[in-house]
């Protein structure tokens, strides 16, 4: 796999245009000695090149993982296995455990009465509800249920446990991290906490409270941090938004009817290094094709279709998870003739936006289609 990551560069890089004589090979061996090198021999600078991802793209599809995943309930315990997780593996990348650039993405399994012992880490974390009653997160001491299609944020820094009542059912959701990014930039602290738990010291769902109403702020509300007080987004009211949207506007030919969920506090995204949004297709809809730096790790949270992802159709349904790599030519297309499609996606649009890395253009030709190969 090295080989191919070296192969990988040299299309994209180009060797210069250099000859290798005996003296120059020489003068290479001399280099090495001094944990140097010679940069025309990896990269020229000759011929443009633009993002090539390691990643490919991939569906994982609930229908096969879902029965794997509940079968690790006999196998491990929480306790044993600090969290009961299977995790999703891009067969593009053997360096780390991502499922597409630096994200990471992982089923978590629970059975009423368990709980996943209190932890906290540099990276930042999502979780997006699958199926199951009376999961909750606890996030410094802010205790959130949460039910199908919600989307909770753990960031980076704050102490987090997550448990399902003793009367609920066994629940399965989709974790997002930055694990590889911040392991990447050799940042990544982690920690058990002391006690295993945090006590909750809040009123139970305080912060979609506080900061969930629509044109609203608390007026005593003043707010500091990287990420979004508002630590749990609810598909109900999101799902309203996006038809109440839907009435308002045609939408974008690229995405849709999109709306990024934010950090009420700054209009900016939920976390510093991940962001999300949820977009709904309309009947019938077929999105024109873009392409944009940043990696993009989607969730099926309502209904079916396909999305063509550099010239190749991948079908997607509810629950399926699916990634479409940095600069990687897509559009999406709502399957059904009568109902609508939501997908939800975790990206790492911050980290682009911030760096000044951010690049997005559409496709002209085709009437902005791809040919499917
Ligand atoms: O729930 O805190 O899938 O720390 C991987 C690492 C979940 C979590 C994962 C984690 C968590």
């Amino acid at each position: 796999m090295q080989n191919n990551h070296e192969n990988h560069r040299e299309d994209v890089v180009g060797r210069a245009n250099v000859e290798d004589t005996p003296e120059l090979l020489a003068y290479y061996d001399d280099l090495r000695q001094h944990e140097a090198g010679a940069l025309w021999t990896v990269a020229n600078k000759i011929e443009p090149w633009e993002p090539k991802s390691e990643s490919v793209p991939v569906v994982w599809r609930y229908q096969d993982l879902r029965a794997s995943v509940l079968r690790s309930l006999e196998l491990v315990t929480p306790e044993k296995a600090g969290r009961r997780v299977i995790y999703m593996n891009n067969p593009g990348r053997q360096d780390v455990h991502a499922a597409v650039g630096w994200i990471y993405a992982g089923l978590q399994v629970m059975n009423p009465g368990e709980t996943a012992a209190a932890h906290r880490h540099s990276a930042s974390a999502i979780r997006f509800i699958m199926e199951g009653e009376g999961a909750y997160t606890v996030v410094d001491g802010h205790k959130m249920t949460l039910g199908r299609n919600d989307f909770v944020l753990t960031p980076n820094g704050t102490w987090h446990e997550h448990a399902v009542d003793a009367s609920g059912t066994t629940c399965i959701w989709q974790d997002g991290l930055d694990i590889p990014l911040v392991n990447a930039l050799e940042a990544n602290f982690f920690e058990v906490h002391p006690d295993l738990s945090e006590p909750v010291t809040y009123p139970v769902d305080d912060m979609t409270s506080t900061w969930g109403n629509p044109g609203l702020t608390p007026a005593s509300g003043a707010w500091t941090k990287g990420y979004s007080p508002m630590l749990k987004y609810e598909w109900e009211p999101t799902y309203e938004a996006l038809c109440n949207y839907a009435d308002a506007t045609d939408g974008s030919p690229y995405d849709g009817v999109m709306m990024e969920y934010v950090n009420p506090s700054s209009n900016g995204p939920v976390m510093q290094t991940m962001g999300a949004s949820m977009q709904l297709l309309r009947a019938g809809e077929h999105t024109q094709s873009h392409r944009h730096t940043g990696s993009f790790l989607y969730h099926v949270a309502k209904g079916s279709g396909y999305s063509i992802i550099n010239n190749k159709r991948y079908d997607w349904s509810e629950r399926d998870i699916f990634c479409v790599p940095s600069w990687a030519w897509h559009e999406h297309v709502n399957g059904s003739a009568t109902q609508d499609a939501c997908l939800f996606c975790l990206n790492d649009l911050p980290v682009m936006r911030a760096l000044g890395l951010y690049k997005e253009e559409g496709l002209a030709d085709n009437n902005g289609h791809q040919p499917v190969t």
